[in-house]
């Protein structure tokens, strides 16, 4: 089959990939030619990708170019950027994609939308947009879906190959379609539904992540006050057959589950309370732990302006280069508004908008506080390596970790997100408990 892929970013180059591989004659298209040259050269680090682009390229069945062909199918992957209350701006990229296919878009032809959209777009804003650019009717000319993607950027490649898919036709012809298309490409269930239950769907898995992750930081902070480890709490919630917490941390960062519960929230803010606090919650992550790295300070006798603190781990989460929405650049820029001096320091970590220390050594000299804000697999066995650091840093220094990376550490003032403060392997300075019943429910019960 003839297949068009519109945007070749994280989700479209490897889907054109894995097409070219598994046998369809592919065109990658990208309106932005350098993006496209740094796409294919390999700045997308994932497990396997090259070797699928290799194949696709090599076998003559993977091209790219910066415009649309005829083709059977037409596969849309652009970014959807989410711009509160302007779903013009939000689906800008998606409009012009279907701008572009409109012209080459023949009678039997399928139309697929990955790119997360809010509920009913693909019925109430695509389908008569293509309708009318193309002269055509989708349902008897032509077809149209919405197959959201669900890939785990870091393990994309394989997820992509073997996750389930959900794919969701405007109608039944178009379902069936679509359906067909995915079944040549992925081992996992192909779930046919119709295309706004798709669209819910997506928004509702990576929202469920984001009140999940709220809920997990939420707790973090009443386990600190309560003298708890709330890590090692929650693996024990979690052995309840249907419990499934998952973990706190610095915020939430990436391109997905920041983002995308706001395409609900927006539509009926009313009606979202919950969504909204958990989207708050997390958003006000960075900040709460920029401000326990200055209160665990002060305990040291050091003033936060002027201090040295290095962050370690400026990915939006451990094991990949993406800084997309880095929970970093939040607690650094609450650090710098109290006269902090900010170190980075990341392995792998590509497009940061401030310079990165690759080298933990070099970027710990003379610091006096470290903290480890995403959990790269570099730093496993960090525990064994801290005596050094302390040498390499200012007197009485300070550790901090948000991820759960280390159980101790010997000569650091340590605080851990979740647990609270211990020096050299001893639980001290807990923060004041907090009244567990308030002041008002006290006096009415
Ligand atoms: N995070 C926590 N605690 C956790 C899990 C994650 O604080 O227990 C943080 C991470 O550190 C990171 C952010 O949340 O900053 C997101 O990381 P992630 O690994 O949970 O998710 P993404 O953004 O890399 O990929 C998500 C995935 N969705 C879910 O886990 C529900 C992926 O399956 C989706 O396909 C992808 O979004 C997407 O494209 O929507």
């Amino acid at each position: 089959m003839k297949c068009c892929v519109l945007g070749l970013g994280y989700i479209g180059l490897p889907t054109a990939a894995l097409l070219a591989a598994r046998g369809h004659d592919v065109l990658g298209v990208d309106v932005d030619p350098q993006r496209l040259d740094l796409m294919v050269q390999g700045v997308l680090r994932e497990s396997g990708l090259m070797e699928l682009i290799e194949v696709g390229v090599l076998s003559g069945r993977l091209r790219t170019g910066t415009t649309v062909h005829e083709a059977d199918t037409f596969v849309i992957c652009v970014p959807t950027p989410h711009v509160a209350g302007r779903q013009d701006l939000t689906l800008a990229d998606v409009l012009a994609a279907i701008e572009s296919i409109a012209p080459h878009l023949r009678k039997g032809n399928l139309v697929v939308l990955e790119s997360t959209v809010p509920p009913g777009t693909t019925d109430d804003v695509i389908r008569p947009c293509l309708d009318r650019l193309s002269g055509l009717s989708c349902g008897s000319d032509y077809f149209l879906a919405y197959c959201p993607e669900r890939v785990l950027p870091g393990n994309l490649v394989h997820e992509l190959a073997h996750n389930a898919r959900i794919v969701g036709g405007v109608d039944d012809e178009s379902g069936r379609r679509a359906a067909a298309l995915f079944r040549t490409i992925v081992s996992g269930e192909v779930l046919v539904t119709g295309s706004r239950t798709a669209e819910m769907s997506k928004l509702m898995e990576n929202t469920y992540a984001a009140v999940n992750i709220a809920l997990a930081n939420e707790l973090a902070w009443l386990a600190e006050y309560a003298g708890i480890d709330v890590r090692e709490a929650i693996a024990l919630a979690n052995r309840h057959p249907r419990v499934n917490l998952m973990n706190p941390g610095p915020g939430v960062g990436g391109h997905c589950i920041p983002v995308d519960p706001w395409f609900l929230v927006d539509g009926t803010p009313a009606s979202a309370c919950l969504i909204s606090q958990a989207l708050r919650t997390n958003d006000g992550m960075p900040g709460r732990v920029a401000s326990a790295i200055g209160d665990a300070l002060a305990r040291i006798g050091k003033p936060i302006s002027g201090a040295r603190v290095v962050l370690m781990g400026v990915a939006y989460k451990g094991g990949v280069d993406d800084v997309r929405e880095s929970p970093a650049l939040g607690v650094a820029t609450w650090l710098w508004e109290s006269g902090a001096d900010v170190i980075f320091q990341d392995p792998i970590a590509t497009g940061f908008p401030h310079p990165v220390e690759p080298d933990l050594l070099a970027a710990v000299s003379g610091a006096d506080a470290l903290a480890v804000i995403a959990d790269h697999p570099q730093y496993l066995g960090l525990e064994l390596l801290l005596p050094r650091l302390r040498r390499l840093m200012r007197p009485n220094p300070l550790f901090v970790d948000t991820r759960g990376v280390v159980k101790s550490a010997e000569g650091f003032l340590f605080w851990r997100l979740g647990c609270g403060f211990a020096k050299d392997g001893n639980v001290v300075l807990n923060r004041p408990a907090q009244p567990v019943v308030s002041e008002e429910l006290r006096k009415t019960s």
